[in-house]
């Protein structure tokens, strides 16, 4: 068995190195020879002190998360760190990139650290619905304190060396490229001294002289931590480090983390890893294939859509023309885009002067023309067919050969699109998802003709202005949309059936998702499209309009809303729905909370697998990272195809059957195979 870990001398210096590629993650092996390597260090004499270092691109990211519900195979890595912890030979730890997880842990195990500057370090175990399980919630409080390790177990977000420094986390920052010899001079300094265990000394301070810190702490993430297990596990667990010895406050932190580990929410959290990175994957595509270089992308529209995706690329440093048809919509966009950069500015999320040179990237233009040296241009103009195919006909015309067009159309045909160019292969959909500069998903629509260079281009490009992006194929919707559609029929079709609207949208919050559809159409506008004609009411959003409550804009919608926005139900639009009900002929019942959910959710799953069949996604993962981001879906339940895995396919296809509703052959078959999504 070859070993990832390798030892050289340096005179009297030991330097354990770790060679596991891609991060570095600690499995087996790995934490196998990190423990030979201390033992072979002790067993020395004429070793006097320990570096431990990575190579690659960073320090040890952590456990090997895929090791993980699997059976333990020794050493484990408490165990490990404590033998190294115990040393009475000065260890110290070398790092660069990310020490995360487990990999900070084995930081804190070691006597000193030493980082180079551009090094982070953090315990992100709480987005894997986990705390840190090996001794990090312990030691990391006896040497920061309390204030400092509170926010770093319980958000999860890694901070920078110079913020490690400054709260004693590391000892020294050393030279970017002298990690190596910088470390084992640091270590040799510290021969002959008695070691500092991060594991000695007395329960935080801070935590014992503010005992209200945890109660203030809890009180201030209140929205983050509502109906999450691991932030409060997380309080709990460095809470222990102020109230009892090491170690019962590591046996305490076994206990939670053991209890988190094998709960849904951290299996679904792990699930989600997994599933972000394979979305990035295109199972028919080399890798390796040559992408196009996007150095000046063109946006068509300024309005809110337009305005939001070309902020994303001059967030980026990409150059952006707007094209719009009158000078004051362009004026009118521009001005927003300044305004909600100088927002974050005065929020301090940007310099002022990174409002200037973002501003500076952009540029306007009432002429197609302007467009034709871009190497991409994103249509996103009125939803109708009819505009696209004349904008793509234009684009087509003077845009550079070799250059990509997208269409931002969150329904229509992107083939159809497609066709309205000479340049088929070089057209795809880039569905952005309002506010586009805020939200992290980008459908990537790919057509029937769509080359693999350019959609390989399109992922790139996604990562780097930051957007979680999924390959979607040509259907109606795409894959989000497509799934909210069946979820928004039974939401209407449970208010004719006597549920009231603010049970549907409670049913949702409950759920974890941020807002039920009857809040979000409110916050939308309940008069998108509404034809202003009262005498024509056909559904219950016409009604409303009827009624002059168009949402949140104008202070009731299907709520009424009050100065601070907060809503209460309306027994005016109650009895508006109930008359509206009555004169369609439908029976009014009491719907149980388990039916309401079973209905909004089980349709979803069963469009998401015929979705899968028609392969209109790639994987059933794809379809939990698009919900996730795009629609507020729980993390904490893996996203609608993890969830029904969970729940049991067999469970909703009865769902389903029960309460009358279709079911594909495609979810049939799964569930009675006893089989799951992912
Ligand atoms: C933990 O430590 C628990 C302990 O407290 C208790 C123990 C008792 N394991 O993200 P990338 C894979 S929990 C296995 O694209 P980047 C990843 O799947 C852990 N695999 O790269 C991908 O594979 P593929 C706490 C891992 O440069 C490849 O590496 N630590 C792990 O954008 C590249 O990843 C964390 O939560 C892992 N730990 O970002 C840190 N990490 O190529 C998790 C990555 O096949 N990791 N892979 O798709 C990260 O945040 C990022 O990977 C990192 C690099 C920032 C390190």
């Amino acid at each position: 068995m070859t070993s990832p870990i390798r030892t050289e001398r340096h005179d009297d210096v030991l330097v354990i190195i770790s060679d596991n590629p891609p991060v570095n993650a600690l499995g087996h092996k790995v934490r196998q020879g990190l423990k030979d390597g201390i033992e072979q260090a002790l067993s020395d004499d004429s070793v006097k002190a320990v570096v431990i270092r990575c190579d690659g691109r960073t320090f040890f990211a952590g456990a090997d998360i895929t090791e993980f519900g699997k059976p333990p195979v020794g050493p484990n890595l408490p165990e490990t760190l404590d033998e190294m912890e115990a040393s009475d030979k000065p260890v110290v730890a070398a790092i660069h990139g990310t020490a995360l997880g487990g990999g900070c842990e084995v930081a804190l195990a070691c006597h000193y650290r030493v980082a180079v500057p551009s090094a982070k370090m953090g315990l992100p175990e709480v987005k894997l619905g986990l705390i840190p399980g090996a001794a990090g919630t312990q030691r990391l409080p006896r040497v920061v304190g309390v204030e400092n390790a509170l926010p770093m177990v319980v958000q999860g977000n890694p901070i920078t060396a110079k913020k490690a420094l400054e709260i004693g986390l590391l000892d020294q920052i050393v030279g970017e490229d002298s990690l190596e010899a910088d470390a084992i001079a640091f270590a040799r300094a510290q021969i002959g001294k008695p070691v500092k265990r991060s594991s000695e000394g007395t329960a935080q301070q801070d935590g014992v002289k503010n005992p209200g810190l945890f109660d203030e702490f809890r009180a201030k993430n209140a929205r983050r931590i509502r109906g999450v297990h691991a932030p409060e596990a997380g309080i709990q667990a460095v809470q222990a480090a102020t109230r009892l010895n090491y170690a019962d406050g590591v046996k305490k932190e076994r206990e939670l983390f053991v209890e988190l580990m094998s709960g849904t929410q951290s299996a679904a959290m792990r699930h989600y890893f997994f599933a972000e990175r394979a979305a990035n994957k295109i199972d028919d595509i080399d890798p390796q294939t040559k992408t196009i270089e996007i150095a000046k992308v063109g946006v068509i529209g300024a309005g809110t859509m337009g305005g939001g995706i070309a902020m994303n690329f001059l967030s980026a440093g990409i150059p952006i023309t707007i094209l719009e048809m009158k000078q004051d919509a362009l004026d009118r966009g521009t001005g927003v885009i300044r305004k909600n950069y100088e927002r974050t500015a005065a929020r301090g999320r940007m310099k002022p002067e990174q409002v200037d040179q973002a501003m500076g990237l952009l540029t306007t233009t009432l002429d197609y023309a302007d467009l034709a040296d871009c190497d991409l241009v994103i249509e996103a103009v009125y939803e109708s067919m009819e505009v696209k195919i004349d904008v793509f006909g234009k684009l087509d015309e003077v845009v550079k050969q070799g250059a990509i067009l997208a269409s931002n159309t969150s329904y229509l045909n992107v083939d159809e699109i497609a066709q309205a160019t000479k340049r088929p292969g070089y057209v795809l959909g880039l569905h952005f998802f309002s506010p586009a500069n805020i939200m992290k998903l980008l459908e990537i629509v790919r057509g029937a003709e769509t080359r693999d260079d350019v959609l390989m281009t399109a992922m790139k490009l996604a990562k780097k202005i930051g957007k979680v992006a999924v390959v979607s194929g040509v259907c109606h919707g795409f894959i989000g949309n497509r799934m909210l559609s069946p979820r928004q029929v039974q939401a209407n079709a449970l208010l004719m059936e006597g549920a009231k609207y603010w049970e549907v949208d409670d049913v949702l919050l409950e759920f974890g998702f941020p807002m039920g559809p009857f809040q979000m159409a409110d916050l939308a506008g309940i008069d998108i499209g509404w034809h202003r004609d009262p005498s024509k009411v056909t559904n219950i959003r016409e009604a409303l309009c009827a009624a002059d409550r168009f949402g949140q804009k104008n202070g009731k919608g299907f709520y009424d809303y009050d100065e601070a926005r907060n809503r209460t139900p309306s027994d005016e639009v109650q009895s508006i729905i109930a008359d509206f009900a009555r004169k369609e002929g439908h029976e009014q019942r009491e719907i149980s909370t388990d039916e309401i959910r079973e209905r909004l959710l089980y349709p979803m799953v069963n469009e998401g697998a015929m979705i899968l069949d028609e392969g209109m996604a790639q994987r059933a993962s794809d379809i939990d990272v698009v919900w996730i981001n795009g629609y507020g879906w729980p993390l904490t339940t893996g996203g609608p195809m993890f969830w029904a895995d969970t729940v049991g396919l067999d469970v909703v296809l009865a769902g389903l059957e029960k309460h009358g509703l279709p079911v594909s052959d495609y979810l049939r078959r799964k569930a009675e195979a006893g089989e799951r999504f992912n």
